[in-house]
């Protein structure tokens, strides 16, 4: 632990199953680690398959959080907790799948293949953006606001289904 809490901005997203589902489960052990807290979520959103396009549309969301974990543990916080939801739906309910990005932790610059930070994708991806525009429209990445950035961005295609925090943390 670095002992001090980080801001940390996280993209979700799953297009196998239920994602939903496995979004807020994610969430939930994501809160359940004594050193992590999720503080804001974005509403869930539908969006289309962006690089491979031949596959279902996707659920994504954005979600704020404060940690006291390093980057790197806190990534293996993610990590295992994809790996916990994908070993329950093995077990129960068929595959599925659920992907956790770090796009932003606090002010580090982090340029390692198993850790990039800010994310390097993430200001080409609509998917990511529209969420992450909901809960930090003033978060300033790379000298511009993320509502700027959003601004100059296609968004067709992207729907926003549930808001508030009840469709989560129930
Ligand atoms: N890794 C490095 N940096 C990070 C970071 N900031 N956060 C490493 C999380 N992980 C990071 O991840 C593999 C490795 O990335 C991890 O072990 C970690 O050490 P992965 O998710 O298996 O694969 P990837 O490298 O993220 O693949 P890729 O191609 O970047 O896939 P993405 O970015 O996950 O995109 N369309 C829509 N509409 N919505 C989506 O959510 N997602 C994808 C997958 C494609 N199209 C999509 C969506
Ligand atoms: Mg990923």
């Amino acid at each position: 632990m670095s002992g001090r809490n980080n801001t940390v901005f996280l993209s979700l997203g799953g297009n196998l199953g239920d994602p939903a589902q496995s979004i807020a489960a994610a969430l939930r052990m994501l809160d359940d680690d004594a050193a992590t807290r999720v503080v804001a979520v974005s509403s869930l959103y539908r969006t289309p398959p962006w690089g491979k396009t031949d596959q279902p549309d996707f659920l994504n969301i954005a979600a704020e959080l404060t940690t006291e974990l390093t980057p790197h543990v806190l990534l293996e916080l993610c990590l295992e907790t994809e790996r916990r939801l994908k070993r329950v739906r093995e077990e129960r309910w068929g595959p599925r799948l659920i992907d956790i990005d770090i796009l932003v932790f606090g002010n580090r610059a982090i340029h390692e293949t198993e850790l990039a930070v800010p994310h390097p994708r993430m200001l080409e991806r609509a998917f990511v953006m529209v969420p992450l525009a909901e809960i930090a429209p003033e978060l300033v990445l790379a000298g511009k606001t993320v509502s700027e950035r959003l601004a100059a961005m296609d968004i067709t295609g992207i729907e926003r289904l549930r808001s508030g925090r009840e469709w989560w943390s129930a």
